[in-house]
């Protein structure tokens, strides 16, 4: 499996990359998560059977689930990095929030009534949690028990929104119900600004 070093490394080149101007689209880096997401990849021991979904920012997801380096750096640089897919190791990503919730589920669903291995694991961010197509699509795993975990990587922020301020509460909505049991949550600061690099980037 990729390594810590390894991912902040492919982050840092694609920064260096995206800065010269030459990725005509936009790019979300993450830094300060690549503790959290190796242990989930291991503890899980997330492999070929399974299916990984994720959004704008999932350059660490493909690498961890084995899309090769230079193929990943090859797809940003064509502009995709908010749409990463690479069907063959099952990686599915969407740029567009809420989108791909219903479609983890769907796939669990799949999976689990066709009698086949594997399972659906969701990453999104602590904003996207709060959809309520999350709700739904958690609720319908649960209900059913279907083969899916949502992770919930918490920055604490959309884009440059506090995401507790804005609902109210001091904790994601699922702390302390059942659907807990399909939910992974963990906390985080990102190193890099919600996309780009922070600064005004020419073509
Ligand atoms: C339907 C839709 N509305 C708005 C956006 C713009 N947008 C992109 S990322 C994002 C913030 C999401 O916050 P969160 O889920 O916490 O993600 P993270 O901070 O981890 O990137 C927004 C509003 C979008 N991509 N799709």
């Amino acid at each position: 499996m990729v390594t810590k070093e390894e991912i902040i490394a492919f982050e840092k080149e694609i920064a260096d990359i995206f800065a010269t101007g030459v990725i005509r689209a936009p790019v979300h880096l993450r830094a300060g998560r690549e503790d959290a997401l190796i242990n989930i990849f291991k503890e899980h021991q997330i492999g070929d059977d399974d299916y990984v979904f994720g959004f704008w920012d999932s350059h660490e997801l493909a690498l961890l689930k084995g899309v090769p380096r230079e193929e990943l750096k090859q797809a940003i640089i064509d502009g995709k990095s908010i749409s990463l897919c690479f069907p063959k190791q099952n990686v599915l990503c969407s740029g567009i929030v809420g989108s791909l919730m219903g479609t983890a589920a769907g796939t669990a669903w799949a999976l689990k009534n066709q009698g086949k291995k594997g399972r659906a694991f969701l990453f999104c961010g602590d904003m996207s949690a709060e959809t309520g197509i999350f709700h739904e699509a958690v609720k319908y795993v649960y209900n059913f028990d279907l083969p899916a975990i949502f992770i919930v990587c918490d920055n604490g922020v959309s884009v440059m929104t506090d995401t507790r301020a804005t609902w109210g509460s001091p904790e994601p909505w699922f702390v302390g119900t059942k659907y807990e049991s399909k939910i992974i949550y963990f906390k985080y600061t990102n190193g890099y600004p919600h996309s780009g690099l922070g600064k005004l980037i020419k073509f």
